[in-house]
């Protein structure tokens, strides 16, 4: 396994306004570009939408070698991008959630297999003042909006915290393969931006991505069952491609953990494959992921024969325009 070598990360600009929205035709995004399970034969056909959406001549709010290389690779690692006081703050947040959680039962708090552990919060920018900030925090939500080529909202998020010793694997998928499929989402013009709020170790389960394979999608076997997402948050086993397809991606492209520490940010394509492991040592692997997706994307009705999955798991009534804004340390305090 290798390590991606960290390009300096510089923001070049402090964007807090909006970009403009390209709409997509309703017949448009009601054609299924991308057709997966429903009676298909496991294969692997070419992606073939852009990666970066950006308009030419968009001035990027990062160096162009690291637009570069999430072009190529479908995942950019940066450092040093929140200060140690931002990722005290957020961390003390990521503890008080966990706590309310425990004494809590409610469809956004999802719990490890077999245990009261907490393993997710969705709807997190909903629950929490910080990480509502942190979603729509320039720095993040600014290079998301460059990356999508206009504006952006939240389509999904959540704290995964990956407990020590109960944290269990999420195996390789294809987001994108779950949300065009499960929630109607037209195009692979979506991206995930990861927090790291712990230190992410190669040990305690830090995501592995197989480089490259964004620019292929991936078409899984299987029929989507009812209420699939009550399963597949715990653990996924609709819309994992064959171990045949995992291998080619695999061998094609490598594998790659993107282990950090507190506060390093991961960019990840939409169509990336990736997965991680269970966590079996002592220490939490706890990260906050955002995905955001461009506004004339849209989720549409599901490409499956199922109902739409709830709302804190896919927007589908908020999808105007995220304003983003520059925080300070102490916007990311605990609420
Ligand atoms: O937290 C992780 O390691 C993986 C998260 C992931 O892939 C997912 O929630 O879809």
């Amino acid at each position: 396994m290798t390590h991606p070598a960290p390009i300096p990360w510089k923001p070049k600009s402090s964007r807090t306004d909006t970009m403009n929205t390209a709409t997509l035709t309703r017949e448009e995004s009601r054609t299924d570009l991308y057709p997966s399970r429903g009676g298909m034969q496991s294969s692997i056909v070419p992606r073939t939408h852009p990666v970066v959406w950006a308009p030419a001549g968009t001035p990027a709010p990062v160096d162009q070698a690291l637009i570069s290389q999430y072009e190529r690779d479908g995942f950019l690692v940066l450092r040093d991008v929140f200060s140690p006081q931002e990722v005290a703050n957020l961390q003390a947040e990521l503890d008080r959630l966990r706590h309310e959680a425990q004494a809590d039962e409610r469809p956004e708090i999802v719990t490890e297999k077999g245990s009261r552990q907490v393993r997710s919060i969705f709807k997190v920018h909903e629950l929490s003042a910080v990480f509502a900030r942190l979603a729509a925090d320039q720095r993040l939500a600014g290079l998301a909006s460059y990356l999508l080529g206009e504006d952006v909202y939240l389509h999904q998020t959540r704290l995964n915290y990956k407990p020590g010793f109960h944290g269990k694997e999420f195996y390789w998928h294809s987001d994108f393969e779950t949300w065009h499929i499960e929630d109607g989402m037209p195009l692979p013009r979506a991206l995930s931006i990861s927090i790291a709020l712990t230190d992410n170790t190669p040990h305690n389960g830090p995501l592995l991505v197989m480089p490259g394979s964004h620019k292929h999608y991936v078409v899984c076997e299987g029929e989507t069952p009812p209420d699939n997402y009550q399963m597949s948050l715990q653990a996924q086993e609709i819309g994992v491609p064959s171990d045949e397809n995992l291998h080619r991606l695999a061998s094609e492209g490598g594998l790659v953990d993107t282990a950090g520490p507190a506060g390093s940010v991961l960019i990840f394509d939409s169509n990336l494959m990736h997965g991680s492991n269970s966590n079996i040592t002592h220490l939490p692997r706890s990260n906050a992921f955002f995905v955001y997706n461009a506004v004339s994307n849209a989720v549409q009705a599901p490409f499956c024969q199922q109902p739409p999955r709830p709302e804190f798991i896919a927007t589908r009534r908020n999808v105007s325009p995220l304003k983003i804004r520059s925080n300070r340390a102490e916007d990311f305090l605990p609420s």
